[in-house]
């Protein structure tokens, strides 16, 4: 199949889950085109991996430049020349809507159909905007295909957007050849991670928080891998409690799969998560995740088992939690196993890549 991808290209869930899903799928022998305003990240191009970059035209008139339009009329074009049979849009604003858009300008002369996969704050939160809102419902309803990345997200779609359609379930996917455990324990202090955005949405500074309660118990470090609005907060409150030189700001990463094994935990103490892809991403590598109790992150951690889940904000609880990984070699080893097995048993991209490839069969009819 010749598919189209529209993504975030720069630090996200759905850019990684969007940009990981085209390589699979191009290794599978599928001819993939990449439109965005900038190149994903973590993209390699081949000859089976194009990207086409969507020039968003200035004028003294736009205050905000029209960039749904210019990546509906890239969609088109793309489409048009390289003969894609689909689009696949990754987090529904504006995607979708210029998805469609780029569907009704070929309309007279062929068929387009296009995939919404929704991630999780494109429901949950920037949806809901009264500015987007109906839009939003519009252009879901309208894609061919409607795939959500956990059953909670699922529910919420069908539950905030009344969507009648039928929406999929397809969870997000971890490569277990290149997300490995390490070979051996890693050098230096017992060591916590967290990977995000800093959006607010994330609580890192929870991590902080966190930290500052397992120092009382244990020597250790966190590492802070990535970027955002919280991210000079978070510095800032290290410095106040004392414990920055417990803290490493790594900035944003491109080797997550080589951070990740040299790590004991991972932290993460969102407000929401859909699914929680850097929990499965770390899981694949062998790291038990403290989590919390949100959205979808119960369908990939069982509590107790895997990794541990607790409330919102309950720093002290997480804290106790890591703590127990942190001191407890047997437990941590226990875990440990039992969180790869849940990534490879259950989010493989063997097991997940061709749940998208009978979506795309279907919508093709
Ligand atoms: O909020 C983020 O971290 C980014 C967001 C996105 O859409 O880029 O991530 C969402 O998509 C990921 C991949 O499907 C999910 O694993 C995350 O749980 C989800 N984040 C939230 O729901 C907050």
């Amino acid at each position: 199949m010749k598919i189209g991808v529209t993504c975030y290209p720069t630090y996200g869930g759905s850019g990684i889950v969007a940009t990981e899903l085209g390589m699979e799928l191009a290794s599978r022998g599928h001819e993939i085109h990449f439109i965005s305003y900038a190149q994903p990240i973590r993209l390699t191009l081949d000859e089976r991996i194009h990207y086409h970059e969507v020039d968003v035209a200035t004028y003294p008139l736009f205050t905000y430049p029209p960039y749904t339009l210019a990546l509906a009329a890239r969609m088109a074009d793309v489409a048009q020349c390289y003969d894609l049979d689909l689009l696949h849009v990754h987090y529904a604003v504006p995607h979708s809507a210029s998805a469609l858009l780029a569907k009704q300008m070929l309309a007279a002369k062929r068929r387009l159909p296009f995939v919404t996969t929704l991630h999780g704050t494109d429901i949950t939160l920037v949806g809901q905007e009264p500015s987007y809102f109906e839009i939003t419902k519009f252009s879901i309803e309208a894609s061919d295909g409607i795939t959500t990345v956990s059953d909670y997200l699922n529910r919420r779609t069908t539950e905030v957007f009344g969507i009648t359609k039928p929406i999929q379930t397809i969870p997000n996917f971890v490569n277990c050849d290149l997300y490995q455990p390490a070979r051996e324990p890693h050098k230096g202090r017992p060591r916590m991670i967290h990977i995000s955005n800093f959006r607010a949405v994330k609580r890192p500074l929870d991590c902080i928080r966190v930290l500052e309660r397992v120092l009382c118990e244990t020597d250790c470090e966190l590492w802070m891998a990535g970027d955002g609005p919280e991210r000079t907060h978070c510095e800032r409150m290290a410095q106040e409690l004392g414990i920055h030189g417990n803290v490493r700001f790594l900035g944003k990463q491109d080797g997550i799969e080589q951070l990740l094994p040299q790590c004991d935990v991972l932290l993460l103490p969102s407000e929401h998560e859909a699914f929680g892809l850097a929990a499965l991403e770390a899981m694949a590598c062998g790291v038990p995740a403290v989590a919390t109790d949100v959205g979808g992150v119960s369908e990939l951690i069982s509590s107790g088992s895997d990794g541990f889940l607790e409330g919102v904000g309950n720093v002290g609880a997480q804290a106790a939690r890591a703590t127990q990984l942190l001191t407890d070699g047997a437990l941590r080893a226990q875990m440990a196993a039992a969180a790869r097995e849940t990534a490879v048993s259950r989010y493989s991209t063997e097991s997940i890549i061709p749940q998208y490839e009978q979506c795309y069969r279907a919508v093709l009819g």
